[in-house]
């Protein structure tokens, strides 16, 4: 087996881990059929790169891949504990600041292909990275849903890259004190969306679960935590998160295009975000934040490991 090289970096918290040699062959692949490749014949490069014993449920991956289309700096498919996902603003944020810390691109503005579409990325001077992310919008407002020992909340469902149910009326204080409680209802309310078959657009499955609520930070709007699909949660405010919270917002008339939302995770790291109106009458989010480069590592595989592959 050869080795992998990857290079770690986290956005407000939450860990990516691009992959830059090494790993299963997808060239030639635009990210959508790279994606669907690597979940039918190459999972376990997943697990092996993101999983224990190299990783952790926390751990995002990404894969980078020769962009397909001349207007692209790269393609990206990014992955967790659990499998692939469409798209993923912390990681986007950390695939840029990666590639500017490889001498690959500099301050300037790119696209980058991912499996839900082209997004328009800006690294700016400061390390800043604008992601202009893909249309968002709200698909359903205020469903109630019967949540084992919670009783009734209501969550708006929303895409924004991801499908999010965005719950206001939870009661429960969004501080690091009280993970346990918060990972406990979000993940109750999981099931509680899939009991009851609430999904979102073509019956899609509802995977990621946003708690918001007041910040006590002066000048930031709100507060999340948010519960991604393999159960650990965002320690960054969530790019497409944030993107589906800003699409009900300007569903509700309450945050005009082009001002701005300041939105914290529930480590108190920060993303802003605004919102403008896309030709078709589309909402186009636009968020910013920033990576931090923490590791330089390469992968290596002892044939003898019995956990060499990983386990979730
Ligand atoms: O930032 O979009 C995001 C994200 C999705 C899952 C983890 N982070």
């Amino acid at each position: 087996m050869t080795p992998i090289r990857v290079i770690d970096s986290h956005t407000g918290g939450e860990p990516t881990r691009v992959v830059i040699s090494g790993g299963p062959d997808l060239a030639g692949l635009d990210p959508a059929a790279a994606r669907e490749r690597l979940a039918r014949d190459d999972d376990r490069w997943r697990r092996a790169i993101v999983c224990e014993p190299r990783g952790s449920d926390v751990m995002v991956g990404a894969y980078l891949l020769a962009p397909t289309r001349a207007d692209c700096v790269a393609g990206v498919v990014f992955f967790n504990n659990v499998g692939y996902l469409g798209m993923c603003g912390h990681g986007t944020i950390g695939v840029i600041e990666t590639l500017r810390h490889l001498g690959r691109i500099a301050p300037g503005e790119f696209k980058l292909e991912t499996p839900v579409g082209a997004v328009d990325v800006e690294l700016a001077d400061d390390g800043r990275v604008a992601i202009d992310n893909v249309a968002s919008y709200r698909h359903a407002a205020n469903v109630a849903v019967d949540v084992d020992g919670y009783g009734r909340l209501h969550g708006d469902i929303a895409w924004g890259g991801n499908w999010f149910f965005l719950v206001d009326d939870h009661g429960l204080a969004l501080d690091l004190s009280n993970l346990e409680r918060l990972t406990d209802c979000t993940v109750k309310i999981r099931r509680a969306l899939e009991r009851d078959g609430i999904a979102g657009a073509d019956g899609a499955v509802i995977d990621h679960i946003e708690l918001v609520g007041p910040s006590s930070t002066p000048g930031v709007d709100a507060r999340n935590f948010v519960l991604c699909p393999g159960l650990a949660y965002d320690r960054s405010p969530c790019g497409t998160g944030t993107s589906a919270k800003l699409a009900c917002l300007a569903a509700d008339g309450t945050l005009a295009p082009g001002a701005r939302w300041r939105q914290e995770s529930v480590v108190g790291s920060e993303f802003e975000g605004s919102w403008r109106r896309g030709a078709d009458g589309a909402v186009l989010p636009r968020i910013v934040g920033r990576a931090h480069v923490c590791a330089d590592a390469t992968l290596l595989f002892d044939p003898a490991d019995p956990f060499a592959w990983g386990f979730a």
